[in-house]
């Protein structure tokens, strides 16, 4: 069996993503990325969070590949089992037991602010369900659950982390230092890929196909993706997000995925024009992503490894969690476990 994860005094780590879709190089670069750069700092969770997933209706076969294809992806940017407790939320009933007490302790008006919710409940009209509407309580739970110090996420996710602060301090100043404050971890570069199409909105796995390349696109689908980006008119490669997010978008890409400065890349194009740029930044996710993908598919061909990793990974979570609800269970004055 694999060590616990509160036996070092390293800080916690918690992350998530929604298995909603096909992941794209903004998942890759907001968070996914990251996971593995912090890897060996911390004493890390990351899950796939389908009971997240499921605020929006989902086929169930569709739903259970995205899943697998999700748990693939954390091994295939190099997690490693041994040192990250990798698994899904739905096995581990402690997220939603924990969401139920949490949302008593939470606000309608706060969870009426959030933007991600307006944004679901406008992109799905017949479907504004409670769950949307309490997500980011659930997402509350997942974290204060493991007394998590850390939370890397783009910053899509700053309001959540707020809330989930501010839950967790509320229910400190009530019952005592029962739960950890976590702070968020927001890339200072990449933390807001921009949609290949409309360059003011988040790149989006949920969004249409030519909206977003995908951490396992072909090469040839990554290239004709990017010679369609949205740029603008006036062809100087210059970044200014503000007024150019296009080039800049394309710019911030290339530039995470080669290492090279914003600086020097603006140097090394001045004058060529916007074909060059995006030939080169399909090459650099193709280049990027080659390897991911090669591990990808090692991974879904041994679905039993895959499961066995998962498993592992749910007991282990499953044994943190259950300190947590015994406190909470305790504070609140739940009946007593016999
Ligand atoms: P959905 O479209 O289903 O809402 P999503 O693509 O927005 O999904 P999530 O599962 O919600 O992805 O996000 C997983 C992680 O990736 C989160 O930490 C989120 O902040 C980050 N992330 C998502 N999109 C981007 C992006 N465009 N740029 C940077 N980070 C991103
Ligand atoms: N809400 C996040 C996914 C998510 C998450 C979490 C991220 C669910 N639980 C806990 C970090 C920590 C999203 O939509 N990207």
């Amino acid at each position: 069996m694999q060590g616990e994860i509160k036996t070092s005094k390293k800080p916690v780590i918690f992350s998530g993503i929604q298995p909603s879709g096909r992941l794209t190089v903004g998942n890759y670069i907001g968070s996914l990325r990251n996971f593995k750069l912090l890897e060996d700092n911390y004493n890390s969770l990351y899950c796939v969070v389908d009971m997240h997933a499921i605020t929006v209706r989902q086929d169930p076969t569709e739903l259970r590949r995205n899943i697998s294809e999700l748990a693939a992806l954390y091994l295939a940017v190099g997690l490693d089992p041994n040192k990250n407790i990798l698994y899904c939320q739905s096995h581990v009933p402690a997220h939603a037991e924990l969401a139920w007490v949490l949302n008593c302790f939470t606000y309608m008006g706060e969870l009426q602010r959030m933007t991600q919710y307006k944004d679901k409940s406008a992109k799905h009209v017949d479907n504004i369900n409670a769950g949307l509407f309490t997500y980011p309580v659930l997402m509350a739970a997942d974290i204060l659950l493991y007394q998590t110090d850390v939370v890397p996420v783009g910053a899509d996710q700053k309001q959540h982390l707020e809330i989930a602060r501010d839950i967790a301090v509320r229910f400190n100043n009530i019952y005592g230092d029962v739960l950890v404050v976590p702070e968020p971890y927001i890339p200072k570069l990449g933390a807001k890929i921009l949609s290949l199409k409309d360059p003011l909105r988040k790149m989006s796995k949920s969004d249409p196909e030519d909206t977003f390349i995908g951490m396992l696109d072909s090469p040839d689908m990554i290239r004709k993706k990017m010679k369609r980006a949205v740029t603008d008119s006036d062809a100087r490669i210059k970044y200014d997000p503000e007024n150019k997010p296009g080039v800049s978008n394309l710019m911030s890409i290339l530039s995470i995925l080669t290492g090279r400065g914003i600086d020097a890349i603006e140097a090394d194009y001045a004058g060529k024009g916007y074909g060059v740029l995006k030939a080169e930044a399909a090459e650099a996710c193709i280049e990027a992503l080659a390897p991911i993908q090669a591990e990808h598919k090692r991974w879904m061909a041994d679905q039993a490894e895959l499961n066995r990793v998962l498993k592992d990974g749910a007991e282990r979570a499953s044994r943190i969690a259950a300190r947590t609800m015994a406190k909470v269970r305790k504070k609140v004055g739940l009946a007593p476990l016999f």
